[in-house]
């Protein structure tokens, strides 16, 4: 049974959003990211990019080709806002979403809360959705999966709606360029056009075999996608919203100071992850499970993001020392982050070439 799948993707984001928010920016090239000498743009309106402007240029280069630019800060918070806004309006139709970005994801509506026959229709309406809510243009692409869906909606990019049906999809991807499919990235793109393959009809000659052996386990997965086959479902945990560590101890206990250090054990062991993943989160959670089995959980939440261990651990102590009860023996205690900086962009202060294409 076919699936529907709805790619949608605001367009030019960043900078819909400032000119939404200033008029004077309206009909003009912008660019948003750092104004300093080794500031880049993290996106750029469509009256920039017909000058050649893109994301991640430095914004010094980009004022060479566009003179007239006009170069904003990013503010964050706000494309937050519209991200949480757009999210909401998909939550009308399916539980099924998977955000790949602030401005950008999948939606499984093969079964949704409407009952809506035809995706499209669903489409139409996010799109009309998203316009009266946020007053910013989307494109959408249906297809029977994640792959052609997303390829859909940048057919007709800005305000775009593109359906690939199962009819379609053959001629479509033969004539998709290698470097468009999904997984497909600029090193693997380059050994394909040096075997000779760069469409997605050069791929299709390709046997199974042949890409098994020259590309290893992707190689299955390109032999799929050059004949319309991508079996990877809308995930909707794909973001983690929080990280927790919890222990019990061998022995119940009511004793301060072997808690306290069970405590800062896995406040480490959360911190490790933070450190490793370069993810941070203002919300810190503290678990205790109590001899008889009932449990406490108490937050607090640091204004800013928690950026180092001794402010993690002081609101992990506050916390522990505030809920501590000597009458209480106790069985379990568990450390959390949450309110993660995971679906926001990395930080903007040193910004050189960070930015990832997505
Ligand atoms: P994209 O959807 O890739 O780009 P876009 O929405 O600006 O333009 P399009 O109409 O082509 O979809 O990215 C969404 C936002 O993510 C973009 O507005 C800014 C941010 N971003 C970066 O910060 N760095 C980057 O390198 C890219 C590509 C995007
Ligand atoms: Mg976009």
């Amino acid at each position: 049974m076919d699936r529907k799948i709805i790619h949608i993707d605001m367009d030019a984001f960043y900078a819909s959003v400032e000119q939404r928010d200033f008029s004077e920016l309206r009909g003009k090239p912008v660019g948003v990211g750092g104004l300093s000498g080794r500031g880049v743009l993290t996106t750029a309106s469509y009256e920039a990019r017909k000058f050649g402007v893109r994301s991640a240029m430095p914004t010094w280069m980009a004022k060479q080709k566009c003179p007239e630019l006009i170069v904003v800060r990013p503010r964050f918070g706000v494309y937050k806002e519209v991200s949480d806004q757009i999210r909401e309006i998909f939550r009308e139709y399916t539980h099924l979403i998977e955000p790949l970005s602030l401005d950008e994801a999948y939606l499984d509506v093969t079964e949704n809360f409407k009952n809506m026959p035809f995706a499209t229709d669903i489409a139409r309406e996010v799109k009309l959705k998203i316009f009266e809510k946020t007053g910013l243009t989307a494109s959408a692409g249906v297809s029977f999966n994640k792959f052609l869906a997303k390829i859909a909606s940048d057919f007709n990019k800005p305000d775009g709606l593109f359906v690939i049906t199962p009819k379609k999809a053959p001629l479509i991807i033969d004539s998709l360029p290698i470097e468009r499919f999904h997984g497909i990235g600029k090193v693997t793109a380059e050994k394909m056009r040096q075997s000779g393959v760069h469409t997605g009809a050069d791929l299709k000659q390709k046997s199974l075999e042949w890409l098994t052996t020259h590309f290893g386990k992707a190689g299955k997965y390109y032999f799929g996608v050059a004949h319309g086959e991508d079996n990877r479902p809308v995930d909707a945990s794909s973001i983690r919203k929080s990280v927790s560590a919890e222990d019990t101890f061998d022995k119940d206990t009511a004793d301060f100071e072997e808690q306290e250090t069970q405590l800062l054990i896995l406040a480490e062991k959360v911190w490790e992850w933070v450190e490793k993943k370069q993810i941070f989160g203002r919300t810190v959670t503290l678990k205790v499970k109590f001899h008889d089995f009932s449990i406490m959980n108490r937050s607090k939440s640091s204004p800013a993001y928690i950026k180092d261990y001794d402010s993690f651990k002081g609101l992990a102590l506050e916390l522990f020392k505030q809920s501590f009860d000597s009458s209480r023996p106790v069985r379990l205690l568990g450390i959390g982050l949450s309110n993660l900086n995971n679906t926001t962009p990395p930080d903007f202060g040193q910004m050189q070439l960070e930015f990832e294409g997505g």
